[in-house]
């Protein structure tokens, strides 16, 4: 798995921006916090404290599954063992520094022109840092300031050259208020940022937790256009074999929101639309006899074809036939993502639990932390990402953690919407595969932003005409919004 580059921690060890604080505490607090990546940057202490603050960061960065990168001094990255280094254009060249730490290491380049940009992705650069985009008094010797738009002409040419899918981050006097507008301005049509490089915003803060973990909501925020966007253009085919209650409104969500639905139970045609591109839903809500083994043979076919599926066991919990159901899809294969309201998730997590019946509002025992934890625990068991749904929906990928406060009542008041975001986050699974994740983030986003909408509008009166409203306002916002309300929880241990 290539790094998660959302919120690069670049460290200062000067008085003016540490003040009289302990890096490594800082640095604990930022990984706890979320940060994703450590690169640890002193251009004055001695050799033989470069390597001895080194390995204390990366016992820590190790701990928490985050990559160490020391910038420039590639003899301190090889003695410290730790993940790769990152260079600038006035430091040791790419392939000498390649030579020394081996191919399996992390090299970073910075670069602040096409030209650069370009060059650093031949030589062989893993990432680049794309700055100065504001001025600082972090680096006192940047050279351009290149603004957002000097990033997006940058991520244009990369596009342009062949490099669109090495990851890039931005720095210069980034922080969590300008991150949102830097990542939005940045972004060219066919590249964006993968996150932003911060010093100070950080390493000076009173909470360097609550800073990085603002940061990280802000950025996974700003991928949900991309994730949207990517949906419509490509129009993935969404394969519903889903309950019958559902199927013309899922068909109807996935047509709003820029896919092409096939609504269909029959698992001979599973392998053909797994090599047409497509995401399968299983969706558990009727059950038949027929059903599960018609579920585990086009599971079957997805999973070969590596294909994304999404699980979205409805009524888990409620007979022994649907517990049943669920263990063996569960034992079948793998899924992408499983979504599901409270019992439900606690069904596929293991727990004998009561539901009543399939609609969410059954359960409402656990607090958000207990959700939390319980979505988390699910998709480390499940290696896939989990999202929990209600009033505050969560998301999991077992690493990375989220809440989302987006939606409306009306959603629960009508039968099917939770299905059709089942339906939803296949779209969005098959249009954005470098990150399933973001995806289910985004279509979660997307449906709760929508209903928002379609509910503040002046002839909505309640649950019946709020549908309509709901598939117009699907449809309205696929291309852009910036409104998730995201809330980055935590980054486990
Ligand atoms: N490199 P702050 S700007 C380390 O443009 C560094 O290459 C830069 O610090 C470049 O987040 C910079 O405090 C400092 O503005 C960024
Ligand atoms: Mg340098």
């Amino acid at each position: 798995m290539t790094a998660d580059y959302s919120v690069y921690l670049v460290t200062d060890s000067t008085p003016a921006i540490l003040g009289d604080k302990d890096l490594v505490g800082v640095v604990e607090a930022s990984l706890r916090g979320g940060a994703t990546v450590v690169q640890y940057r002193d251009k004055t202490s001695a050799r033989e404290d470069l390597v001895a603050t080194a390995r204390k960061l990366h016992r820590l960065t190790r701990s928490y599954g985050v990559p160490l990168l020391i910038n420039d001094r590639v003899d301190v990255a090889v003695e410290v063992g730790c993940e790769g280094v990152h260079i600038g254009q006035d430091d040791m060249a790419l392939e000498q520094a390649r030579e020394l730490l081996g191919p399996g290491k992390t090299i970073g380049a910075t670069a602040s022109s096409e030209e650069e940009a370009i060059r650093a992705c031949e030589a062989g650069a893993d990432y680049l840092g794309l700055g100065t985009v504001y001025s600082t008094t972090t680096k006192k010797d940047t050279k351009s300031i290149i603004g957002p738009s000097g990033v997006c002409s940058i991520l244009t040419a990369l596009h342009e050259a062949g490099h669109a899918s090495i990851p890039t981050v931005c720095i210069g006097g980034i922080n969590a208020s300008n991150a949102p507008s830097v990542l939005a301005a940045s972004a060219s049509p066919h590249k964006a940022l993968d996150g932003v490089a911060v010093v100070s915003a950080i390493i000076a803060a009173e909470n360097p937790a609550a800073v990085t973990r603002d940061l990280l909501g802000k950025v996974i925020t700003a991928k949900i256009p991309a994730v949207i966007a990517a949906t419509s253009t490509k129009s993935p085919l969404s394969h519903n074999m889903t309950n019958s209650v559902v199927q013309n409104l899922a068909a109807n969500v996935a047509l709003c929101v820029g896919a092409s639905p096939i609504m269909s139970n029959y698992a001979e045609e599973a392998a053909d639309l797994a090599q047409l591109g497509a995401a399968l839903v299983i969706n558990t809500g009727t059950v038949t006899p027929q059903g599960l083994g018609n579920h585990i043979q086009a599971l079957e076919a997805y999973n070969k074809a590596g294909r994304p599926v999404i699980l979205d066991p409805v009524g888990a919990g409620a007979t022994a036939v649907r517990r049943h159901a669920v263990q063996t899809l569960l034992s079948s294969g793998t899924f992408t993502v499983i979504k599901g309201n409270q019992a439900e998730i606690q069904t596929v997590h293991g727990a004998s639990v009561t539901q009543r019946g399939v609609d969410s509002s059954s359960s409402s025992s656990l607090t958000v932390p207990q959700r939390a934890l319980l979505v988390r625990s699910v998709a480390r068991q499940r290696q896939c990402v989990v999202l929990l749904t209600g009033p505050t929906d969560l998301v999991s990928d077992g690493r990375r953690t989220v809440r989302i406060d987006n939606g409306h009542e009306y959603l629960g008041m009508v039968t099917g919407t939770g299905c059709t975001l089942g339906t939803t986050l296949s779209a969005m699974a098959a249009a954005y595969e470098e990150d399933a994740f973001v995806a289910a983030v985004a279509g979660t986003v997307l449906f709760g932003v929508a209903a928002e909408l379609a509910a503040q509008r002046h002839d909505i009166k309640g649950p019946g005409s709020f549908v309509p409203a709901f598939l117009d306002e699907l449809f309205a916002i696929r291309s852009a919004t910036g409104k998730g309300d995201v809330e980055w929880l935590a980054r486990a241990k």
